[in-house]
């Protein structure tokens, strides 16, 4: 590139610009990016702007380093293979900071001995004065001898009333090009600024030049000392060591789910790890819903569903995240992503035709196998695979279709990056500045055992009661590991930003003293048999019990298709039409009598070593009453 200008920083000296025009920027912004260069070292600085020809040049530079692949057979679509270590979120070196530890972590008057040695699996707290500590390890002189870029960007539309602003600084052009598809990139953000304020995001790689150690697929990662930190006061993200999206997309989880969800608190509205769908049935009315299903539950899926029931639709708005706020008397959700950031590993030709098709152009995925005809392939469709047609997997090494020793071709946690706007069963109003109305919120689960393919709960806190107790399977987006089921309350175990007591509160208090408040459903498409095999079709099955719920919120009076239990209402009969299944609803609807009572014990423990004395009372009310009726 050529030099655009020379600028001199004090305290680091004289330093190209490339690229953009700095005097575009305010002195506020320009102050944070000056002092961040002035602790990473960086020997450039390229202000990025998000157009195309930026993206496709970095594409270019990175491919010729071998870092990127280019599909021949598609369009405009890269393949990264990482260093294997760096291939999800990595929850255990995740933190929050603020100055008392009670903002995050419980309050407890009583010393219970569970309390004493407790580890709360959900936000871990930090102080400022440790943040200072494990940042000076890391951060001075982090980016010598590496381009810094400056990436303005917008959570939401640019401009939006609801929208939020920051400045991403990186040394890594493959989250560039990765963060112009999940969020807006544009130099007009430097205008939305102006003198306002601006969400402060810091990230590196951690892998000064010269190199001393050689990179694993060229990939530049220090996963050994992996680091990210939210300071909420002050709107700041910290990330150190890692490429990989959760931990680098600093818009995405950080930003738009747990910085969010704080502001949310403060301003009275909800960041939510759920995508945002529109239901249409064959007489072509919509309702809007949003779906919360845990990391590798299922949202991208049914997001880009094609329902198996003729005359539906299924449209996206977003398939990730939502931010939820009541307005002219009804619940609104806006999807702030620009893209989406979904698991392509088993995605397949039939049930995943809308991103199978969304792959084919602008696309970029990492970890995935690809092909000797230009094709991109992973575990779920090695069948398309010809036989003379070699594979090269997601570690680089190559492989035929009769190899003995054939491995799963693609990481399990595999993902591609789209545009929403590429997906083709994109809703019109998916860039909507303050989004659609909500009628219905779906909570789902990975539960193998009896938990009800589809419960409609009693009423807004009764959803929220069982969504604080929601426990999973957990998917391949984490270092998080088990074989059994993991809480996961709202889905957000992972993104939780603050004290788990006041985060419940603040849901029971958005249902409260409105009239049109979203019906809850909790849904569960994996209840297993006693051989561990699925008994629910699944995919674009789902269709039928989303008919289910379109009836009850259409027409909430009409109760004949109704089963009534203390927890909530159950299907007594699904449309099954056209399908060569036997299905035993009563089982999928209809756990044994004793199956409440201990999943309310369980919520109850949990509440209980989460929350300590910030337990609202509300739960607690609603635990004893369900109890007592069940
Ligand atoms: C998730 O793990 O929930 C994701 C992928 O959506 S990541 O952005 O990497 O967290
Ligand atoms: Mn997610």
């Amino acid at each position: 590139s050529t030099v655009a200008t020379t600028l001199t920083i004090r305290g680091l000296g004289k330093i190209p610009v490339y690229k953009g025009d700095p005097t575009w920027i305010s002195p506020k912004i320009w102050n944070f990016i000056s002092e961040k260069a002035v602790l990473m070292r960086p020997s450039a600085i390229r202000i990025c702007n998000g157009s195309w020809h930026e993206a496709h040049e970095l594409s270019q530079i990175l491919k010729n380093k071998g870092l990127l692949e280019e599909m021949t057979s598609l369009e405009n679509v890269y393949v990264a293979r990482t260093d294997p270590s760096d291939t999800m979120r990595v929850e255990k070196n995740t933190f929050i900071v603020t100055n008392s530890r009670s903002e995050v972590q419980p309050n407890r008057t009583v010393t219970i001995s569970r309390a004493k040695n407790f580890q709360s699996m959900l936000a871990q707290w930090m102080s400022p004065k440790k943040f200072v500590q494990e940042a000076d390890e890391r951060f001075p002189g982090c980016m010598r001898g590496r381009t810094m870029y400056v990436i303005p960007f917008s959570m939401g539309p640019i401009g939006g009333r609801f929208s939020k602003n920051a400045v991403q600084l990186t040394d890594s052009p493959y989250v560039v090009i990765n963060m112009r598809v999940v969020a807006r990139v544009s130099s007009s953000v430097w205008d939305a600024i102006g003198n306002g304020d601006f969400v402060k995001c810091v990230h590196s790689v951690g892998v000064p030049r010269p190199v001393l150690h050689r990179l694993k697929n060229n990939w530049a990662c220090n996963t050994s000392d992996i680091f990210i930190a939210h300071i909420l006061e002050e709107s700041e993200i910290w990330s150190y060591g890692s490429g990989y999206g959760g931990n680098s997309l600093l818009g995405k989880k950080c930003l738009a789910l747990r910085m969010g969800s704080y502001m949310g608190l403060k301003d009275g509205w909800l960041a939510e790890h759920a995508a945002i769908i529109s239901i249409t049935d064959p007489q072509d009315q919509e309702i809007f819903v949003c779906v919360s299903f845990p990391s590798g539950a299922g949202k991208t899926t049914m997001s880009a569903m094609l329902p198996a029931l003729p005359g539906w639709k299924i449209k996206v708005l977003g398939d990730d995240i939502a931010w939820i706020r009541w307005k002219d008397g009804q619940m609104f959700a806006m999807a702030p992503e620009n893209g989406m950031f979904g698991i392509a590993a088993d995605v397949k030709e039939d049930s995943g035709k809308i991103l199978i098709e969304a792959l084919k152009r602008d696309a970029l995925v990492v970890n995935c196998a690809t092909t000797s005809k230009g094709r991109l392939m992973w575990q779920g469709i090695e069948g398309t695979l010809e036989p003379e047609e070699t594979v090269v997997d997601w570690r680089g090494e190559t492989w035929t279709k009769d190899s003995k020793s054939f491995r799963p071709p693609a990481h399990p946690n595999c993902r591609f990056t789209v545009y929403t706007s590429n997906v083709a069963n994109v809703h019109p109003k998916w860039d909507s500045p303050c989004g659609v109305p909500i009628s219905a919120y779906i909570f789902g689960s990975r539960r193998p055992d009896a938990y009800p393919l589809v419960l409609e709960t009693n009423n807004w806190a009764e959803g929220v009661l069982l969504a604080t107790g929601m426990r999973s399977k957990v998917g391949s987006g984490t270092d998080r590991k088990s074989d059994g089921l993991v809480n996961d309350p709202m889905s957000m175990r992972p993104f939780m930003a603050y004290n788990f007591g006041k985060y419940v509160d603040h849901w029971l208090e958005m249902g409260k003293n409105r009239e049109k408040v979203p019906k809850i459903f909790h849904v569960n498409w994996y209840q297993e048999d006693d051989n561990g095999n699925v008994i629910w079709p699944g995919f674009n099955e789902n269709i039928r019990v989303l008919e289910w719920i379109f009836n009850r919120v259409r027409n909430p009076t009409d109760e004949s298709n109704v089963s009534t239990s203390v927890i909530g209402k159950t299907p007594k009969s699904l449309n099954m039409d056209g399908l060569p299944l036997k299905i035993d609803l009563k089982k999928l609807c209809e756990p044994p009598p004793t199956f409440w009572l201990k999943e309310m014990a369980e919520i109850r423990s949990f509440v209980n070593a989460e929350m300590g004395d910030d337990k609202p009372q509300q739960i607690e009310f609603m635990l004893h009453e369900l109890a007592a009726k069940l």
